[in-house]
């Protein structure tokens, strides 16, 4: 059973509770039940969980070269000036797809630059909370070859 790892970085934790126009109004827990429904659908093994400290993200991709198959990072702000992140995803063999509700691409320009881009297999971006479910079912595919 392959073990994915979901990411989120800081401030996913207020999601839903500000900014629907760009996040829209689900919460991290219906983002959660989003993401279990999708790997019980798949026979994957799930893991979901939000940080709000850079140290404890780099802590969790550490720790996912011996814990998970694949990870789907959504990084949050550290994004755009993570050098730790990008390292330490860098330095593991296990896969990173990285995931932004929102298009990066379409908000202001200190978005549109993402140290994990460079590191990651992939990127979905400005699909919404779907695309949560979309990036493990790609992590899936990408595992499973
Ligand atoms: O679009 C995304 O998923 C982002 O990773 C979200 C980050 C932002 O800094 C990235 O540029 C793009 C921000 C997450 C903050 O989430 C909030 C949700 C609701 C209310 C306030 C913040």
């Amino acid at each position: 059973m392959q073990r994915i790892l979901v990411l989120n970085g800081p401030n996913l934790n207020l999601l839903g509770q500000r900014q629907p126009e760009v996040y829209g109004s689900a919460t991290l827990a219906d983002v959660k039940t989003l993401c279990e429904q999708t790997a019980k659908n798949l026979g994957v093994q799930l893991k979901f969980s939000q940080s709000n400290h850079e140290g404890e993200l780099v802590d969790a991709l550490q720790a996912a070269q011996s814990d998970f198959d694949g990870v789907v990072l959504n990084a949050g702000a550290f994004t755009h000036t993570s050098i730790a992140i990008m390292d330490a995803i860098a330095a593991i063999d296990t896969p990173v797809l990285e995931l932004h509700i929102s298009n990066i691409h379409k908000r202001e320009d200190f978005r549109r630059h993402s140290y994990v881009s460079s590191v990651a297999i992939g990127m979905i971006c400005g699909l919404g909370v779907n695309g949560y479910s979309l990036a493990v079912r790609a992590m899936f595919d990408h595992l499973e070859g």
